[in-house]
C-alpha cells in the first residue's frame, strides 16, 4: 500500500507518564519486558501493510532512534521505512508541536510528496492489535473523506474520549471531545440496534468513542491544516470538519487501550502477565515486533513464578518469589527475595559491563538485592536495590507525592532510572 503514509503521534510533554518519561520520549518506554510502546503501533502497520511511517515526537531521544534504527529497517526489495520526526526549529516555525493536528500540521511537506493518497494517524500510547487495510475498506466503500476507528463503550467511561453521533448510515454528525456532563452525553447515545446490526454486540456499550485512529484523504488533511490554526484533532478539527466534510467510522471491537497514564500502563503490564491475557503479543500474522537482542536464556536458580513473564538474559537466584510480575531483560533478582505485582524494566547492562557504572563503590549491584520485598511497583531500568529493602505502600491510596527517591503516582510506586538504595531501605 505505496499510497498510504501513517503518522504516529509520539506524544507531546508525556507528564502523565512521568517519571517514566524523565529520560526518555513515551514512544521508547519499555513495555511488557522486552517491548517499547512504539513497538505497537508500527507492527500493526507492518502487519497491515503499510511501510511508510513517519513518528512524531517533542524529545529526541537518544534510546527512542536507536531502537528504531536497530530494529525496523525494511529490506530494499520491498522499500518502506519509520522516520522520527521530532519538533525542531525551521524556517516557517520556531515553535514545539502545540497538539496532535499541529504535530502533523509542522511536518506538512511529507504528506504533500507524490502519490501519497491517504494519511493514517495513529496515537503512540495504545495497546491494540488492528488490521487498518479493513479500515482503509471502510473508507473506500462509503466514500468518506475522514474515517475514525471507534469503539462501542459503556457511559461510564465516556468522559475520557471523544464521543461521536452517527447517522443511520455510520456518517459522523456530532463530536463532542471529552464530555464533561451526564446531560452533554445523553445526546450521544447510539441505539443497541444499530451496533448490532453492525455484527457487533452492543451489552450496555451505548456510546462510540473515538479511538484516535484517523484516515484521511490527503487533499482534505492539507485543506484543513492549511485553511485553520487548529492544534488537536478531538478538540477543534473533528467538531469543525463533520459539517463540511464526509466523516465516517470504522466499528472496532477488540482489546484496545489508552496506556498513557501510570496507572493504565501499570495495570496494562500486569494483566499481560496474567493467566488469561486479553492481549498477546504473538498472535501468528501479526506479531509485536521489537529490537531483536543477543542475550542468553534466563537462568532460574531456584524461584516460585507464578502469573509472570520473564524477559531475556535474566537470573533469578535461589528461593526466589515472582508473583503477577513482568520481569525485563537482564534484571538480577537476588536469594530470597520477592517481587509481587510489579513492572520490572530490567537493565541496559550486566554489572560486569563496563559501562554499567556506578555512583560509589560500595552502591549495590543493579537488580533486587537478596531478601528484598518489592510490591506494587514500577522499578524504572538500572536501578540498584540493596539487599533486605521493602518496598511497598505503607497504606491503601497513598496521596501522590515523593518518599525518598521514590514517586507514588495513581497509587503507584515508580522506582525511577537508575535509581540506588542501599542495603536495609524501607519505604
Ligand atoms: P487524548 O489521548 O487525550 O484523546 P491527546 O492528548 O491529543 O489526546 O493525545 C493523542 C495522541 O497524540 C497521544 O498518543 C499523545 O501522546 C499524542 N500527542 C499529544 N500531543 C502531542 C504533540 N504535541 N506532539 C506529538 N504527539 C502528541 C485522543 C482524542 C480523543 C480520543 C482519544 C482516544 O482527542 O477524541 O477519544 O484520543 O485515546
Ligand atoms: P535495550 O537493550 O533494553 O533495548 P537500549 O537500546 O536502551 O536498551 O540499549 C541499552 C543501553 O546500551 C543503552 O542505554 C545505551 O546506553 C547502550 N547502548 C546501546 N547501543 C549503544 C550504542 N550504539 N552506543 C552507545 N551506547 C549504546
Amino acid at each position: 500500500m505505496d499510497n498510504v503514509v501513517c503518522f504516529i503521534l509520539g506524544g507531546g510533554k508525556g507528564t502523565r507518564l512521568m517519571p517514566l518519561t524523565a529520560e526518555r520520549s513515551k514512544p521508547a518506554v519499555p513495555l511488557a519486558g522486552k517491548y517499547r510502546l512504539i513497538d505497537i503501533p508500527i507492527s500493526n502497520c507492518i502487519n497491515s501493510d503499510l511501510r511508510k511511517i513517519y513518528l512524531l515526537t517533542q524529545f529526541n531521544s537518544v534510546s527512542l532512534h536507536r531502537h528504531i534504527r536497530q530494529t525496523y529497517n525494511f529490506d530494499q526489495f520491498n522499500g518502506g521505512f519509520v522516520e522520527v520526526l521530532a519538533a525542531e526549529q525551521t524556517n516557517e516555525s520556531v515553535d514545539w508541536y502545540q497538539g496532535t493536528a499541529d504535530a502533523v500540521r509542522k511536518q506538512l511537506r511529507y504528506l504533500q510528496d507524490p502519490g501519497v493518497d491517504y494519511v493514517l494517524i495513529l496515537s503512540g500510547d495504545q495497546l491494540y492489535r488492528m488490521d487498518y487495510m479493513k479500515m482503509l475498506e471502510t473508507h473506500l466503500e462509503t466514500k468518506a473523506e475522514v474515517t475514525i476507528a471507534a469503539l462501542p463503550i459503556e457511559a461510564e467511561k465516556a468522559s475520557g474520549f471523544g464521543i461521536m453521533r452517527l447517522s443511520d448510515s455510520g456518517r459522523v454528525q456530532g463530536f463532542l471531545e471529552k464530555p464533561k456532563t451526564v446531560q452533554e452525553l445523553s445526546q450521544f447515545k447510539t441505539e443497541a440496534s444499530w451496533i448490532e446490526a453492525q455484527g457487533i454486540p452492543c451489552k450496555g456499550r451505548n456510546y462510540l468513542a473515538s479511538m484516535g485512529i484517523y484516515l484521511f484523504n490527503t487533499d482534505v488533511l492539507l485543506d484543513v491544516l492549511q485553511k485553520t490554526a487548529y492544534h488537536d484533532f478531538g478538540k477543534e478539527v473533528f467538531p469543525a470538519s463533520i459539517r463540511s466534510k464526509r466523516v465516517q467510522t470504522h466499528l472496532f471491537d477488540g482489546y484496545w487501550e489508552d496506556i498513557g497514564t501510570i496507572k493504565a500502563f501499570y495495570e496494562c503490564n500486569l494483566e499481560l502477565a496474567s493467566k488469561n491475557p486479553p492481549f498477546e503479543m504473538n498472535v501468528p500474522g501479526a506479531p509485536i515486533f521489537t529490537r531483536p537482542r543477543f542475550l542468553p536464556p534466563t537462568r532460574i536458580e531456584g524461584a516460585k513464578v507464578t502469573d509472570s513473564l520473564i524477559a531475556d538474559g535474566c537470573t533469578l537466584e535461589a528461593d526466589v518469589v515472582v508473583e503477577g510480575c513482568i520481569v525485563g531483560s537482564r534484571s538480577v533478582i537476588g536469594a530470597k527475595a520477592a517481587v509481587r505485582r510489579s513492572v520490572l524494566m530490567g537493565c541496559d547492562f550486566y554489572e560486569a559491563d563496563p559501562r554499567a557504572k556506578r555512583d560509589s563503590v560500595d552502591a549495590p549491584p543493579m537488580g533486587i538485592g537478596a531478601g528484598s520485598v518489592i510490591e506494587g511497583a514500577i522499578v524504572d531500568k538500572n536501578c540498584r536495590i540493596g539487599k533486605n529493602v521493602v518496598v511497598r505502600l505503607p497504606q491503601e491510596n497513598p496521596p501522590d507525592g515523593r518518599c525518598g527517591p521514590l514517586i507514588i503516582r495513581d497509587g503507584v510506586i515508580v522506582i525511577p532510572k537508575h535509581t540506588t538504595l542501599p542495603d536495609g531501605w524501607k519505604m
